[in-house]
């Protein structure tokens, strides 16, 4: 055998040439963000991949940039967790022709060309926006009047932000007692989340309920809403979705009511699928992570289980 390479970053232990995975991550935006990017960085270096790691800020255009820098450094895979779900099928049509596979990771993507990615491994949003609603609806059985909805939703035209509304809405909605008196994007993050909440607060004094489509919007709504004099949890009360440490707390606090899970510690697996796509081997097209509901009665004895 030939002489072997000394072990640097692209080698092994052993001087074979490590598998290469270029990723495009959407930012740092959260906390489900932050934790995300550890578990695929974390599942990487066990894996003993070579990971090429790209924040976009919460850009599209440098998450195509990041995907034509990958294939112009030929990578093994492309894996990203696409910001919004249009505006894909250019940059991943060029992935396809330099016979580069494609994973998505989180987030899905609108496109008519199925062969553009080899797999999808992240949640179903409308299934925890439904959750969400059937909270509610639970919630307010025996309410006999008007129910005022405010929405703070996440990043416009992201697949998060409109299948969350989807499952909330077609599940609260058509109930005549409940009204969406405002709803806006906080774009996920605490900042913009308590700039809306206060907004919302100048302009609708009889808020009974927020739905915010993620945790640090939550967080961030708590601060505006108790700087207005209110009381989150007594005057509105508040369905979060991610399930960080934070909401965990909120909920012991008694100011938020029910967090839907969304699991951003999906890196293994990820991985897994990376090593078979290197490998030509079968994956399946969608792998769907699996997420719990936590009311705030349950939240003290689960935030010592929180891993993020
Ligand atoms: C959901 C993920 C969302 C989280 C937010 O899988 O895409 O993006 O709910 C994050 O916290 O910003």
């Amino acid at each position: 055998a030939g002489k072997k390479a000394p072990a640097g970053s692209g080698t092994d232990a052993n001087g074979a040439k490590k598998l290469v995975f270029g990723f495009s991550q959407v930012g740092s935006e959260s906390g489900w963000r932050a934790a995300n990017t550890k578990s695929i960085q974390d599942a990487a270096k066990a894996a003993g991949f070579e990971l090429k790691f790209s924040d976009a800020q919460q850009k599209q255009e440098n998450q195509i940039a990041a995907i034509r820098t990958f294939i112009q450094q030929k990578v093994d895979v492309i894996g990203f967790s696409p910001v919004v779900v249009t505006g894909w099928d250019t940059v991943l049509k060029e992935a396809k022709a330099a016979g580069i596979p494609v994973i998505l990771t989180d987030r899905a993507i609108d496109t008519q060309d199925k062969t553009l990615y080899k797999t999808f491994i992240g949640s179903d949003f409308v299934k925890e926006g439904t959750a969400a609603g059937q909270w509610l609806v639970d919630a307010e059985k025996s309410a006999t009047g008007t129910v005022n909805i405010a929405e703070l939703e996440g990043t416009t035209g992201s697949a998060p932000a409109i299948d969350r509304k989807k499952g909330f809405e077609d599940m609260v909605l058509k109930d005549p007692r409940f009204k969406l008196v405002a709803d806006q994007t906080g774009d996920f993050t605490r900042a913009k989340g308590k700039e809306v909440m206060t907004a919302f607060l100048k302009a609708h004094k009889d808020i009974n309920i927020l739905f915010a489509h993620n945790d640090d919007m939550a967080m961030g709504a708590i601060q505006a809403i108790e700087e207005a004099g209110l009381k989150p949890g007594k005057d509105i009360r508040i369905v979060s979705i991610d399930g960080v440490k934070d909401a965990f707390q909120a909920m012991v606090d008694g100011k938020i009511e029910v967090v839907v899970e969304c699991n951003p510690l999906i890196g293994p697996q990820v991985m897994d699928l990376v090593r078979k796509l290197k490998d030509k081997a079968e994956v399946p097209a969608r792998v769907e992570s699996k997420e719990g509901v936590f009311t705030k009665d349950k939240a003290a004895a689960e935030l010592p289980n929180r891993q993020y």
